[in-house]
């Protein structure tokens, strides 16, 4: 067992209710570096060593609250992006390259799933997140988000929709919504700050409200002048009927040059999404300049700020805005760093089989760790984060509740995997 090489050395500030955590100087951005062209090989982040592999496990960890037992469920898995649990306890996992995958009692099926439509790959784009339908029981609808697109990376984000039957064929498998967020042929315009490539930045996570309609989020693209104009669906959260229609209480239908699906609009590149589930409320997490990374709350018709108004420094070096307070925007819950954290998709612990971590969010990040965030009892985020999972050394991209009350977390590796979570002795 081996303790929490960092947790003695993090920092934590309080800067007017926001915390800011400072980590190992060892972690990067994620961010793609400039000039990663559509086909080239997937670099490693700038700053980041490469990956090492994951060992046989399991582990035993001690943090803060919880000790932990983490198992590896399946491996060999090509940087997996997004996974929903079925009623039957199988899995459906996303995998970046555009592989549908299935794990079927505990067991990778080795033939991916077919019928899907094709992802344009490259970059950090192609075959992302994955939900399904509040009454999957009765319809089997499967939704998955991808970037659609030509070869010269003119491309934006779609969501495809699909009927489930248990087999290895997605049915019935169509886009019920195309983005109004083409982008990417040469040439590029002039954008400030270093902004990086156009293959990066889509967004793309997906989930269902309790309302019953589908939220999304499209990234900035590395193209942030745009996250604050009305008739582009870059740098948005959007809010979509289930058949990928426009809900008629958006907060902007009806207003001239606005793009009736905007919920809300300032993002860079929000890759966590997840409604909170005593409170209802949704909480994003997105990828700011570096020291900007944000954790949000997403209210309708709100403005979040990129690229206008946001903390931290950006990649070209220039000075740090460290604006907040703005009249009209926004402000993070949470501004992470600097350094960067690269947050991925994070979970909330429901159920008993955690009590010290009852109503905390678990955010697992780029950056080889996760974060583990509580409240207080007016539901005020708490000033210390507990950073853990480092000694796994790897990427982590996206987190589940599984039906079994345990953990579910996937690692962003080539030789990607799902871990298990449990509650150590
Ligand atoms: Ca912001």
């Amino acid at each position: 067992m081996k303790s929490l090489r960092w947790s003695a050395a993090m920092a934590v500030l309080t800067l007017s209710g926001a915390a800011v955590l400072a980590q190992p100087p060892a972690s990067g951005t994620a961010t793609p570096p400039a000039g990663d062209a559509a086909g080239a090989p997937r670099a490693a982040p700038r700053g980041m060593p490469p990956a090492a592999k994951l060992g046989e496990g399991p582990w035993d960890i001690k943090t803060e609250k919880q000790n932990l037992h983490v198992e590896v469920v399946v491996r060999g898995i090509d940087h997996p992006w997004g996974l929903a649990f079925l009623p039957n306890g199988d899995m459906l996992i996303t995998q970046r390259d555009g592989k549908l995958r299935v794990v079927r009692k505990g067991v990778l099926d080795p033939n991916p799933v077919t019928g899907l439509l094709p992802v344009l790959p490259g970059g950090l784009g192609g075959l992302m997140d994955i939900a399904l339908h509040p009454k999957f029981a009765q319809n089997h609808w499967v939704y998955m988000t991808y970037t659609k697109g030509e070869k010269d990376q003119n491309s934006t984000v779609a969501v495809m929709r699909g009927r489930w039957d248990g087999t290895n064929t997605l049915k019935d498998v169509k886009d019920i919504f195309v983005a109004k967020a083409w982008y990417g042929k040469a040439p590029l315009p002039v954008r400030c700050c270093g902004q990086g490539p156009q293959s990066g930045s889509y967004g793309s996570r997906i989930a269902f409200g309790k309302d019953g309609k589908l939220y999304m989020t499209s990234g900035d693209r590395n193209y942030g002048e745009l996250a604050q104009l009305k008739g582009t669906h870059i740098g948005k959260i959007l809010r979509l009927n289930d058949d990928g229609t426009v809900p008629r209480d958006n907060p902007f239908v009806g207003q001239k040059e606005w793009l009736p699906e905007i919920w809300t609009l300032g993002h860079r590149n929000p890759l966590g999404l997840t409604f909170n589930p005593v409170t209802g409320a949704l909480w994003e997490t997105e990828f700011g300049p570096r020291g900007g990374d944000e954790l949000n709350i997403i209210e309708k018709g709100k403005n979040y700020g990129w690229i206008t108004v946001t903390q931290g420094f950006h990649y070209n070096g220039e000075p740090a805005k460290g604006i907040k307070g703005v009249d009209g925007y926004t402000d993070p819950v949470i501004a992470f760093g600097p350094p960067s954290i690269n947050p991925g998709n994070p979970v909330w612990v429901t159920g008993t089989r955690f009590p010290g971590w009852k109503g905390d969010l678990i955010l697992p990040t780029m950056s080889r760790s996760a974060v583990r965030i509580s409240f207080d009892a007016s539901g005020r985020v708490a000033t210390h984060q507990e950073l853990m999972l480092q000694e796994l050394k790897q990427r982590f991209r996206d987190s589940r509740m599984g039906p079994d009350g345990y953990i579910y977390i996937l690692t962003d590796e080539t030789d990607g995997a799902l871990l298990r979570i449990k509650p150590g002795s």
